[in-house]
């Protein structure tokens, strides 16, 4: 399996859960100024859509959407998924959460945009958190098994911090927790965000 990523970007919940995962997989960055590949390949002619995360499979099949390739990962290692009769979707419920509304929130932060917008982000941003930290039911969102939601909300949390967010206290222990672990902290470092 092969990632196209880019460092800190949401593609990272990938590798992140890959590391979980135990599955065997190589990468490739992707500079999404330049739009090349670390190859030097243009990356539009690989994906159209241009963004990362994309997933492709030992059989040549891709995914992308942050969601799907979670899922994927997932369906490939299903002691990933929150336990319970309604684990996988309790997984998605978040995993469309924090993209849909918390990751759409940061759109300001990372793009041009005026004050007052990043204003309005940022507190949007602190009430989504704050629902979040709400439902933490352990040491993760599902209790002590670390799911690919948890990987996506530890990217997200990150950005958090680099944009100096209101971030609920719960959620700042969390995010201490989820960083120690050896796939996140692997992970970073294979990034170079360590
Ligand atoms: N809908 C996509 C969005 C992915 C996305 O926003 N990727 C960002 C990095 S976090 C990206 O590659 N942006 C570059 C671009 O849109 O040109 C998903 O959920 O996977």
């Amino acid at each position: 399996m092969k990632l196209y990523y880019a460092p800190n970007a949401c593609s990272l919940s990938n590798r992140i859960t890959l590391h979980e995962a135990a599955l065997p997989f190589e990468s490739e960055r992707v500079d999404l100024h330049t739009g090349l590949t670390e190859a030097g390949d243009p990356f539009a002619a690989i994906n159209p859509k241009g963004y990362v995360p994309m997933l492709v499979l030992d059989s040549g099949e891709a995914v992308t959407e942050n969601i799907a390739t979670l899922s994927l990962i997932a369906d490939l290692a299903p002691h990933l998924l929150p336990e319970g009769p309604l684990g996988r979707v309790r997984m998605l419920e978040m995993l469309s959460y924090i993209s849909s509304e918390l990751h759409i929130a940061f759109k300001p932060f990372w793009h041009a945009s005026t004050d007052d917008e990043k204003a309005q982000a940022a507190e949007k941003i602190g009430r989504l958190l704050d629902y979040v930290d709400a439902r933490i039911e352990g040491d993760y969102l599902y209790g002590e098994r670390f799911t690919p939601a948890d990987a996506y909300l530890f990217v997200v949390l990150r950005w958090a911090k680099k944009f100096d967010l209101r971030i609920p206290d719960g959620l700042r222990a969390y995010f201490d927790r989820a960083g120690a672990r050896y796939s996140v902290v692997l992970s970073l470092a294979e990034e170079g965000l360590a």
